[in-house]
């Protein structure tokens, strides 16, 4: 029944999508190519280490190197035997040339060897900044995981998409004060929230806009009629509401409801306006075993009901429930009657029923029997048919619990007052 807000929803989802997959890379995103890069410098820098072994060149070197200082000292003797000219030396001088002429390559080579390692070191030393070590890049990949991708809307955008959320809430009859403070509600969750680049916002919109209406329905405080026949005997039940609404339906319904606790109840047939409507709650009466308690067409309304509730008294009756004549609230004539009524019988329930289809106007209706009447609760009919769902939040707004809601035509179609109804009726 919420399709229209909820279609809305999805679409301007959708455009923050979009809006957010064409943004600018943000500082997080950044963050993610600093910490590639580092990565990937950190790993070619351990490839490099690994074949170059630099210590183990330094040893292989060291190893040479006595070999080259044997050598030196041999120089010298080959001067003096040369002054000398000892023959027999000839053989060992030519084998002292021969070892270091075979050596002289290998040294150079070593020797260069090492020169291109220092040099390849330096180069790479200068490529690596000495801070790039792995548990820096350690750190820098967890603060990826933490800020990288994620992305808040800016008060601007924020602000267009609220905007645009309250008009289309308007558009499905939700009255303006329960708009605003549906969205005052969203305002307040989506500066909180992230959105990850690549996550489904459609879904996050949806989930917040819930998180909105579900802390909205938490604060109507419903209550259970039946628990009041614990505290007053009879229990004097005044159903009012426009005409058409469902009025004599529901009290069919309100009464399966007590005689399921086993409690008595008696009807007070005080419609004396309306053709026909004492034979429809006869009706009804017939149908649940129920006496009805009725005067002639045209008789006072509160003969009734006060004629009803000395019955219940001298009956053992549990619960009177007092039927009313459905004119519109702004007649004068009905206002006073039903004045008159409140303040002869003083009713223990004052309750309002009203169609869960007729959109914000139902908080007119519901204003004018508050303040002429005053009331204990709201029933809302009809919720079984489609509707664009905004008259509970009307209703929510004018600070009167919404008790139950009429699902259909039968006795048993009457649910409590469920925040669960509510939200799956709307976004499911
Ligand atoms: N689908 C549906 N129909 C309902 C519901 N409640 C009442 N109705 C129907 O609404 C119509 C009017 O119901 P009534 O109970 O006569 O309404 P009323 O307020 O007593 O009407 P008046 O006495 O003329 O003021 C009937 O056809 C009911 O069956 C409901 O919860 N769902
Ligand atoms: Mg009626």
């Amino acid at each position: 029944m919420f399709g229209l807000i909820k279609n809305k929803i999805k679409s301007f989802a959708k455009s923050i999508e979009d809006k957010l997959k064409t943004k600018e890379p943000e500082p997080a995103e950044e963050v993610e190519e600093v910490v590639t890069e580092l990565e990937e410098k950190a790993t070619a820098k351990e490839a490099e280490e690994q074949p170059q072994k630099p210590a183990k060149t330094e040893a292989i070197l060291e190893k040479k190197k006595p070999k080259e200082a044997k050598e030196k000292p041999a120089e010298k003797p080959l001067e003096k035997p040369a002054q000398f000219k000892a023959p027999a030396q000839e053989p060992k001088q030519e084998s002292v040339l021969a070892e270091p002429e075979a050596q002289r390559p290998k040294l150079e080579d070593a020797k260069a060897k090492l020169a291109k390692q220092k040099t390849r070191a330096q180069a790479a030393k200068a490529e690596k900044p000495k801070e790039v070590t792995k548990e820096k890049v350690g750190l820098l990949t967890k603060l990826k995981k933490t800020v990288v991708g994620t992305v808040s809307l800016s008060s601007s955008e924020l602000d267009q998409f609220l905007l645009d959320l309250e008009f289309s809430m308007l558009e499905a009859d939700v009255a303006a004060d329960s708009a605003e403070k549906v969205v005052s509600l969203l305002r307040d969750k989506f500066s909180k929230a992230k959105f990850k680049r690549n996550e489904d916002i459609s879904q996050k919109v949806m989930e917040l806009f819930r998180e909105s209406l579900s802390e909205l329905f938490q604060q109507n405080k419903a209550f259970d009629i039946l628990a009041k026949t614990q505290t007053a005997r009879p229990l004097k039940i005044l159903m009012l509401g426009p005409n058409g609404v469902g009025k004599t339906t529901t009290i069919g319904k309100v009464t399966k409801m007590f005689q399921n606790q086993g409690k008595k109840v008696v009807f007070a047939a005080a419609d004396t306006w309306r053709a026909a409507s004492i034979e429809q709650l006869e009706e009804h009466a017939n149908r649940l075993g129920v006496k009805v308690i009725k005067h002639a067409y045209g008789a006072d309304p509160t003969a009734v009901a006060f004629d009803a509730v000395k019955h219940a008294e001298a009956h053992n009756v549990d619960v009177v429930i007092i039927d009313t004549a459905g004119r519109q609230e702004t007649n004068v004539n009905l206002v006073e009657q039903l004045r008159k009524i409140n303040r002869v019988i003083q009713p223990d329930l004052r309750l309002f029923i009203g169609e869960g289809i007729v959109g914000n106007a139902i908080l007119e209706q519901i204003k004018a029997y508050k303040e002429t009447i005053g009331l204990d609760g709201v029933i809302l009919t009809k919720m079984d048919l489609d509707n664009k769902g905004g008259t509970v939040l009307s209703v929510l707004m004018e600070d009167v619990p919404v008790l139950y809601f009429g699902v259909g035509q039968g006795y048993d179609d009457l649910i409590p007052f469920s925040k669960e109804f509510l939200l799956e009726k709307m976004l499911s």
